[in-house]
């Protein structure tokens, strides 16, 4: 065990030769063989390494499904759930009551995000990054760091959707104002920096609802709308262009309705217009590569696009494609 945490902590060498184990530096001299063997650039950079994986997509698109599925397909990928749970039960400490016993209370921050957004978003969004960061921050478990094939950490999001879905979202929409805005993204890129290596990830699978993007058609329609002369032309266009938001608009409420079928309280009052802007900003980061982001390794990163509408847990030849697109996929990282 200690060989698979020290081989994880492990982050570089500096140039007095000594190696960073977490905050203690260690003399690689003083070290026995095994850990050695560890700390050699291939176990660190090279084929041991742990490959780390975010499932993106939009609420109720079947993240966690395929998460499941993922985990069942393959020994050496660990997959990590979003830590959902403990946004819906935080527990504070309160002023001791009368008869001197502390009283602890629970709250449902996801609950008072979605009831009332402006008081709250700042608030959700701080902690729904802190407690994934805690997470991404743990040891893979050990099976990962002695296997011999591919070993994959995949995680259900990651902080990048945080800022760059959900926050963003949050700050377009009005509920995060512009100093609140400042200060998360202050924090936000202070803590991505620092933490590196054990933060970043490698590829991004994204689980997509529509197959088209609304926006491409449109921009394509409207202009072929400008370039028409005859009134006709014009009207078909236009008849065109709406047609496919029905269509797409069609493939989100797939999302709408799993998000109803799974009956999480909190999101009783989440619209289908909500789940759209959603959609724009995971086209705009994954697919359009739009967004500005703040890290250079980010706007490199592979995406491997799923079309998440497919009826991949019922289906096994659709389950059986996805497993072969994703061990590809991470086999090429
Ligand atoms: N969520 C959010 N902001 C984040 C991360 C998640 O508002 N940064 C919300 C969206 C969903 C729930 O948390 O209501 C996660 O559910 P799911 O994983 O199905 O999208
Ligand atoms: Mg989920």
């Amino acid at each position: 065990y200690r060989f698979a945490l020290l081989s994880r902590v492990c982050n570089f060498k500096t140039e007095t030769g000594l190696i960073h184990v977490g905050s203690m530096a260690v003399n690689p001299g003083r070290l026995s063989l095994t850990c050695r063997r560890c700390l050699s650039g291939s176990a660190v950079d090279g084929p041991a390494r742990v490959k780390r994986v975010s499932i993106e997509g939009n609420i109720a698109v079947g993240k966690s499904t395929f998460a499941r599925l993922l985990q069942s397909a393959c020994p050496d990928w660990e997959v990590m759930a979003e830590p959902v749970s403990k946004w819906q039960n935080i527990e504070s400490g309160t002023k001791k009551g009368k008869d001197d016993a502390p009283q602890t209370t629970v709250s449902n921050l996801l609950q008072m995000m979605y009831q009332d957004p402006k008081r709250w978003s700042y608030t959700f969004q701080t902690y729904s990054c802190m407690s994934r960061l805690r997470t991404q921050l743990q040891p893979p478990p050990a099976r990962l760091l002695s296997s011999e094939g591919t070993p994959v950490q995949v995680y259900e999001r990651s902080v990048y959707s945080d800022r760059y879905i959900f926050a963003l979202n949050m700050f377009e929409l009005d509920c995060i104002n512009p100093t609140e805005w400042t200060v998360y993204q202050d924090w936000h890129s202070l803590l991505v920096e620092q933490f590196g290596h054990q933060v970043e990830l490698e590829g991004i699978i994204y689980l997509r609802a529509p197959p088209e993007g609304t926006d491409l058609f449109s921009i394509r329609l409207t202009r072929q709308q400008a370039k028409s002369t005859s009134f006709h032309d014009a009207l078909l266009a236009y008849r065109l262009h709406q047609l496919l938001i029905v269509y797409n608009l069609d493939r989100l409420k797939k999302c709408m309705e799993r998000l109803v079928h799974r009956g999480r309280s909190e999101e009783e009052g989440v619209k289908l217009d909500y789940l759209e802007k959603l959609h724009v900003q995971h086209e705009k980061w994954l697919v359009e590569k739009s967004t500005e982001l703040h890290f250079e390794k980010l706007k490199q990163i592979p995406v491997l696009q799923l079309d998440a509408s497919v009826e991949f847990q019922s289906d096994p030849d659709v389950r059986e494609q996805f497993i072969t697109k994703v061990t590809n996929f991470f086999s090429a990282l």
